[in-house]
């Protein structure tokens, strides 16, 4: 199957959303006015594209309606995808796994709130990275659940990467030095750092990640390369103050989308990227260790409007 049908067949839920409430209003033979405007609008917003995003496709697509009189809907569902491209794909930059080439090891902070999924997507760029080549090494930096080391020492054995994990409770800090000299004692080419999402407090969890981001640069100084925000695609508008909130303790430099599969919001994705002007890698379609896909804004409009 390729890239693009598997996105359709998990994005099934903002697709139907998007793309066949638009069919539908278009279907009865409706001439294309403002009126097939304010529904497209009203569309949008309901599938989390998010009020301001929604206003400016909605304007660059009345302007063009003016110019160029879509009749047949292949036309409009063009234009929607040709703008919804407009305001994402500057914001793409390079892609992460471009940066990799000729740095080791390569250590990205992956940081979130609980349950977005965090420790899942670790697995699953573990195996990703292994089938490229690369050598891998997880730092389980979330000591404060006891069974988040646990879930992801089974990460560690289904893409057989090694991991460098103590008890609960430890000093995640002093944990993330370890697994760094360790990574670089063994050459590894990419260290995956996972974190609680939660402390007792939200304070506590900002000074730690502070704590473990200045541990990181004392071990290696231009890392963390990457620090990636972990966001639960269903919580719509709740993770934009995630990430603001997120962004005050670490500067964040990508995204990863997570349970595109379980929503039909999945327009989410283009109101973060476009509020917050930070890329989104990767974005989660499932639980699986495969169900991880890199983002390029083309196939993921084209999932969900055509
Ligand atoms: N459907 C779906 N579930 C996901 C996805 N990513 C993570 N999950 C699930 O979300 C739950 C929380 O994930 P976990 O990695 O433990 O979150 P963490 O607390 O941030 O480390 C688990 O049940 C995962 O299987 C995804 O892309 N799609
Ligand atoms: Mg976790």
């Amino acid at each position: 199957m390729s890239i693009l049908d598997k996105l359709k067949q998990r994005l099934v839920k903002t697709r139907e959303n998007i793309f066949g409430r638009i069919a539908g209003i278009l279907q009865s033979g409706a001439k294309i006015d403002e009126t097939t405007l304010e529904k497209i609008e009203e569309i949008l917003i309901t599938a989390d594209l998010g009020v301001s995003t929604t206003q400016k496709i909605v304007q660059s697509l009345q302007q063009r309606f003016k110019k160029e009189k879509p009749e047949k809907p292949e036309l409009l569902f063009h234009m929607l995808e040709e703008e919804m491209e407009k305001l994402i794909v500057p914001i793409e930059g390079v892609h992460v796994e471009k940066k990799m080439d000729g740095v080791t090891p390569f250590v990205i902070l992956i940081v979130g709130v609980n349950g977005t999924g965090k420790t899942t997507t670790i697995g699953k760029l573990a195996h990703r990275y292994t089938q490229q080549g690369k050598k891998i090494l997880l730092a389980a930096g979330d000591t404060f659940r006891a069974a988040a080391g646990g879930q992801l020492e089974i990460w560690a054995q289904r893409s057989s990467v090694e991991i460098v994990r103590q008890k609960e409770g430890a000093d995640p800090a002093a944990l993330v030095f370890d697994a760094l000299a360790s990574a670089k004692a063994k050459q590894s080419d990419v260290v995956l750092i996972d974190t609680a999402g939660r402390l007792h407090t939200k304070v506590n969890l900002m000074e730690e990640l502070k704590k473990i981001y200045r541990v990181i640069q004392k071990q290696i100084p231009e890392a963390p390369h990457e620090t990636l925000l972990v966001l639960d695609g269903t919580t719509g508008q709740n993770a934009i103050q995630q990430a603001k909130q997120f962004s005050q303790a670490v500067k964040i430099t990508g995204l990863v989308l997570t349970k595109l599969d379980g929503t039909a919001k999945g327009g989410v994705v283009l109101a973060i990227q476009q509020e917050l002007k930070i890329p989104v890698y990767y974005i989660g379609i499932g639980e699986g260790i495969d169900d991880l896909e890199e983002f390029h804004a083309h196939d993921f409009v084209q999932a969900i409007v055509e």
